[in-house]
């Protein structure tokens, strides 16, 4: 169903706004906040993880869904971010790193939870780009990113990833980067994929979120540009759904 609606809007040349929500940055007060500009502005799902979690991410994900019908949509940071009350989950295998848990070992971990719960599995090739700083999900997975300028192997991985099976493929400068992945990468890595294209980590204006979008992300994932600023959701919501 989530991932039928990617599929739908991709055809259509149409992007989504993804809202990721970390649950350490939040109190049930902000929650409702956020939920409740996400459902004004129409963003098309929600997701939610962390590197670290020490708020429970069940609670938050109920305060969310008492607030709004939006899809939500795991990406969790370990495999203590498993839970059945969202709709769907990021089976996200790091395929820039070479670190065989964040590859497979963790995915065998969670399979038979997964095969059990009710969660849409979208299965994802996440590819982890250097955007300038060290990020935490370079340092949590133990990986190395793909460097900033080369095109070629972010290429290269993507068309790897398509050919395993991966359903979706996630271009990711990380949470918080200097910024957005390179739009010539952008650019490269969807012309030579069919299944949808994610880019994520460090957009933080409405100029890198036109760029992004030109270069022919399908679908945009914003966090901490929300966390500094909630009104700029408008703003980017009408980026993305006047496109
Ligand atoms: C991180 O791509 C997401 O996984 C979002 O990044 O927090 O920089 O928007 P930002």
């Amino acid at each position: 169903m989530i991932y039928n609606n990617i599929l739908q809007r991709q055809k259509q040349n149409k992007k989504q706004l993804a809202l990721l929500i970390d649950p350490d940055k939040h109190n049930t007060q902000s929650l409702f906040e956020v939920t409740q500009k996400a459902k004004e502005n129409k963003v098309d799902f929600i997701l939610i993880g962390g590197s670290i979690i020490s708020n429970s991410i069940e609670e938050a994900i109920e305060t969310v869904k008492k607030n709004c019908t939006i899809p939500v949509v795991l990406f969790p940071g370990s495999l203590l971010q498993i839970s059945n009350k969202a709709d769907g989950i990021l089976l996200s295998s790091l395929i820039s790193g070479r670190n065989p848990d964040f590859l497979i070992g963790n995915h065998v971990v969670v399979a038979p939870l997964l095969k059990k719960s009710k969660l849409e599995i979208l299965s994802t090739g996440y590819i982890l780009i250097d955007s300038g700083a060290s990020t935490s999900v370079a340092y949590m997975s133990n990986s190395t990113p793909i460097p900033y300028n080369k095109t070629d192997i972010a290429v290269a991985t993507a068309i790897a990833g398509e050919m395993i099976g991966h359903k979706l493929i996630y271009l990711e400068a990380g949470s918080g980067a200097p910024k957005p992945v390179d739009t010539e990468m952008v650019k490269e890595v969807k012309k030579n994929i069919n299944v949808p294209l994610i880019v994520g980590g460090g957009i933080s204006t409405t100029n890198d979120l036109i760029s992004i979008c030109d270069a022919g992300a399908d679908v945009i994932v914003i966090g901490t540009a929300f966390e500094k600023n909630l009104n700029l959701l408008k703003d980017f919501s009408e980026v993305i759904h006047n496109y």
